[in-house]
């Protein structure tokens, strides 16, 4: 392990990324302190939103909403194919913000960015594919069908570990589907949040659309109370902790307000005796380790058959051995910080519980670059060998953590993988094809996304992103997940010039 820290002048690079995407760097001042998890220094101060602009903000988006829906979807296309354009002409610099904030590898913070490049050319497409459906009537001279219409003003409630990439999933959507958008990042990524809605803000210009349709708020918790409980967001979509949701979801239902979820993972893979190891340790390590441990779909256990554990562990502890730690702007670096203390707090407290609860520390846990960096939290990702999936298992530790448990028979593997709140990603590594099927299938895993010889992260926009149980059950990005963004109507029309009623019912 070889922990590398460069100096360069972030603070600057940062300003001058800002500047590239269009933000005014005058407005940067104020009560707020945008810190880097890179360093720890404060990059700059800016200022929060207020409650009464909290409210403003939706007031404008209610009222371009009106004009907004009514604009042929393809045209609304448009913007977001400009705001594709800008994104990919600026991908660098907002990689640097998201790099700086969030404390992404290089690869990582540009991916992000293509990820957003990814969903505005399928949110282009869909605008003009917002498809109904006919269907026949049962009544002669009639005509049954449906049609799907812009649903309102959409409030994004966004985390710090995908500054910029699970906003755009939503607002490309939704502005294609003729909604408004209300932002709320979270409070330790606001600068790459400043650049993305510049951006954005330039495409709305440049198509001459609305100003309004979009907002960002820089708010706290009570900010992003006012949009969860304000009846004109017809739609409240969230992005973070089981805490956060468990608070939103019955908020948004008590006024029948709509909220699409995506919460807590606590993501598995099922090593089989006929793995390809070798291919299994490159995806278990790039879904254990990327991004710190910080995604939401971060491998977080792994169901070892008992046969081949100790080679792959072996296998593993090897290769933690190699990852280098340190400043993400070193291209050799695979190991980013992780986002503040609190994280790292997390990550002993729950080091200390596995061990109270029979595990074994096989590698990793420390600190490192404490000297360098005492505001800045690096650490070696851990591999914790478990005797069962005890209570610390079953939790999300948003940190690189992978709890190593073991399984003697298939049935009892997709048990321990299934055994467990959150539902978002699973995966397994297996050259039997009836196990790969029995793990697909309805009796198999239970998560939103279940992948086979690849591992629970990274997954590409054109699939519909979500989970289930206690990871909220909504549907983001791709598939038919634009239908959550859009309200869905019934039409009869009779052109037959009787009233024959349905159900054969006879009336005057
Ligand atoms: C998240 O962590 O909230 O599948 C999103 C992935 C990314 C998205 C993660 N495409 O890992």
């Amino acid at each position: 392990m070889s922990p590398t820290l460069q100096d360069t002048t972030l603070a600057a690079d940062v300003r001058r990324a800002l500047q590239a995407c269009g933000v005014d760097l005058t407005t940067l001042s104020g009560e707020l302190e945008a810190r880097s998890p890179l360093t720890g220094e404060v990059l700059t101060s800016l200022p929060a939103t207020s409650d009464a602009d909290v409210t403003v903000a939706i007031d404008n988006a209610h009222e371009a909403f009106k004009t907004w829906r009514e604009v042929p979807a393809p045209v609304r296309g448009a913007v977001v194919k400009r705001w594709g354009e800008l994104l990919t002409e600026h991908k660098e610099d907002l990689a640097v913000l998201v790099q700086a904030e969030a404390g992404k590898i290089t690869s990582e913070a540009l991916g992000e960015v293509q990820e957003m490049i990814d969903i505005c050319d399928f949110a282009v497409g869909q605008s003009r594919m917002l498809y109904g459906k006919t269907m026949p009537s049962e009544r002669p001279g009639h005509r049954l069908m449906e049609t799907w219409h812009p649903l309102g003003v959409v409030g994004v409630i966004s985390a710090f570990n995908f500054p910029v990439a699970v906003y755009s999933w939503n607002t490309a959507l939704a502005l294609a589907c003729g909604d408004t958008v209300v932002w709320k990042p979270s409070g330790m990524v606001v600068l790459s949040a400043m650049g993305a809605h510049a951006l954005l803000a330039r495409a709305v210009a440049d198509c001459g659309a609305p100003a309004d349709i979009h907002q960002l708020v820089i708010a706290d918790r009570q900010g992003g109370q006012l949009i969860v409980d304000d009846p004109r967001v017809a739609l409240v979509s969230a992005t973070g902790s089981g805490r956060m949701g468990r608070e939103i979801g019955p908020r948004v239902a008590a006024r029948f307000g709509r909220s699409l979820l995506e919460l807590g993972g606590n993501n598995a893979a099922i090593i089989t005796p006929s793995a390809d190891l070798d291919l299994a340790l490159r995806g278990i390590v790039f879904s254990a380790v990327g991004t710190a441990g910080q995604r939401c779909t971060t491998m977080r256990r792994l169901i070892v058959h008992e046969s081949v554990v100790e080679t792959l562990t072996d296998k593993l502890v090897q290769a933690y051995g190699t990852l280098n730690i340190g400043d993400p702007r070193d291209p050799a670096t695979l190991v980013g910080p992780l986002v503040n203390k609190g994280s790292y707090d997390a990550m002993q407290q729950a080091l200390r519980d596995a061990q109270d609860q029979g595990g074994t520390v096989l590698t990793g846990g420390n600190r490192v670059l404490a000297e360098e960096h005492p505001g800045a939290f690096y650490v070696e990702p851990a591999i914790v060998r478990m005797p069962a999936q005890t209570a610390i298992v079953q939790d999300e530790t948003f940190a690189p953590i992978l709890y190593v448990l073991t399984y003697t028979e298939f049935a009892e593997a997709i048990e321990l993988q299934n055994g467990v709140p959150q539902g978002l990603s699973s995966a397994i590594f297996t050259n039997d094809q009836l196990e790969a099927e029995r793990f697909l299938s309805s009796a198999g895993s239970d998560c939103g996304i279940a992948n086979v010889n690849i591992g629970t992260s990274g997954a590409e926009i054109g699939g519909a992103f979500g989970g289930e149980k206690e990871t909220g059950g909504g549907r983001e990005s791709g598939s038919d997940s634009w239908k959550a963004y859009m309200r869905q109507a019934t039409n009869t029309v009779n052109y037959s010039g009787e009233l024959p009623l349905a159900q054969g019912v006879k009336f005057l």
